[in-house]
C-alpha cells in the first residue's frame, strides 16, 4: 500500500520539502506543494545555484531555468530568464495561462511582468565578488557537487495519489551567455506521467540532455523496475557516453506511484531530502564511482 502523501527532493533542501510537506498533510494539490517548495529554494540568497543570489553567467548576468509538471502531463517551462525571482511560479503561469509550454529570455520576463511578478536585480554582492574573481582566470571548470547544494528538483505525491513536480535553477555558474541547461526541458530536468510516477536531476545538464535522462527513467520505470534501478541506468547511460565522467557530477531522483522512491549519482556526496509519515530524512545517494 503506498504511503502517501510524499515528497523527495534534491540535495539537502529541508526547509523545501519542508514547505511541500505542509501543503501536502493539509490535504493539499501536489503542484501546490512543489511550487511552495521550490520557492523556498529560490528565495534562499545563500543558494547560489537557483533563483535569487544564483550565480551569473561570465558575463555577469543571472539567468534562471525552470520547469514543473502537473498530474494532467501538463508541462509549463521558463529558460534563460533574467530580473525575476520565483521563476518556478512563473512556469506554472505559462502552463495555466498560455496556449504554449515555454518561454524564453527578455520575453518571458515580459510575461512575467505582465503577470504582475515585479522585476529586481539578482545578482547579490557576494555572486558578484565570487563572479569577479572568477573573471581573473576565467577557467570554465565546473565545480563537483558545488557546496553541496545545487539545483532543486523536486517530486511529490499529494493524498490522492497524484504527482507532479519541478525543477528551478540558475544553471552552471560561469555559464556562456545563452546558455540553457536540462533543468527547464521536459523529459531532461524532469518528467512525470501520474500513471508512474516521476524523475528529475541535478549536475552536468549537458549529458542528462543528451540522454533525456528524467524521461528515461520514467519509461525504465514504466517496463517494471525500481525507481532504484532506474535511476542507476539513467546515470549508466551517461558513463557509457562520456568517458570523461570523473570530471563531471550528475545525480538522479525518482519517485513511482508506490511512493517508493530511488536516487543515483556518478560521484559521492549527493543525497536527497525526503518527508513522509510526517517524517524529514535524509538518504544519502549510492554513486557509480564508489
Ligand atoms: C544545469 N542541471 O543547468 C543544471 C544545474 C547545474 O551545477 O547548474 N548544476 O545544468
Amino acid at each position: 500500500k503506498p504511503v502517501l502523501p510524499v515528497v523527495v527532493a534534491t540535495w539537502r533542501f529541508h526547509n523545501a520539502t519542508k514547505a511541500a510537506w505542509e501543503v501536502l498533510e493539509k490535504g493539499g494539490e501536489s503542484i501546490d506543494a512543489i511550487v511552495a517548495g521550490c520557492r523556498v529554494e529560490e528565495a534562499d540568497l545563500k543558494n547560489t545555484t537557483v533563483g535569487n543570489g544564483g550565480a551569473p553567467d561570465r558575463d555577469g548576468n543571472v539567468t534562471l531555468d525552470a520547469c514543473i509538471m502537473n498530474k494532467d502531463g501538463g508541462y509549463g517551462a521558463v529558460v534563460c530568464m533574467e530580473n525575476i525571482a520565483h521563476p518556478i511560479s512563473v512556469a506554472r503561469k505559462v502552463m495555466e495561462e498560455t496556449p504554449h509550454v515555454l518561454l524564453a529570455g527578455k520575453s518571458a520576463e515580459q510575461f512575467a511582468v505582465e503577470q504582475g511578478f515585479k522585476r529586481e536585480n539578482l545578482l547579490t554582492e557576494n555572486s558578484k565578488k565570487a563572479w569577479l574573481k572568477w573573471k581573473e582566470k576565467s577557467e570554465y571548470k565546473p565545480i563537483i557537487n558545488i557546496e553541496n547544494h545545487d539545483t532543486i528538483g523536486m517530486l511529490a505525491i499529494d493524498a490522492n495519489g497524484d504527482i507532479s513536480g519541478g525543477c528551478t535553477t540558475s544553471g552552471m555558474a560561469y555559464k556562456m551567455a545563452g546558455r540553457v541547461g536540462d533543468s527547464a526541458i521536459i523529459g531532461s530536468g524532469l518528467f512525470i506521467d501520474n500513471t508512474i510516477g516521476g524523475a528529475t536531476a541535478t549536475g552536468m545538464g549537458e549529458e542528462v540532455l543528451k540522454t533525456v535522462g528524467s524521461f528515461l527513467i520514467v519509461e525504465l520505470m514504466r517496463q517494471g523496475k525500481s525507481p532504484q534501478e532506474a535511476c542507476e541506468e539513467g546515470v549508466k547511460r551517461i558513463v557509457k557516453l562520456n568517458p570523461n565522467y570523473k570530471n563531471f557530477q550528475v545525480g538522479y531522483v525518482a519517485l513511482n506511484k508506490q511512493g517508493e522512491y530511488g536516487c543515483y549519482c556518478i560521484h559521492g556526496g549527493f543525497g536527497i531530502s525526503k518527508y513522509q509519515e510526517g517524517k524529514q530524512d535524509y538518504i544519502e545517494s549510492d554513486f557509480y564511482t564508489k
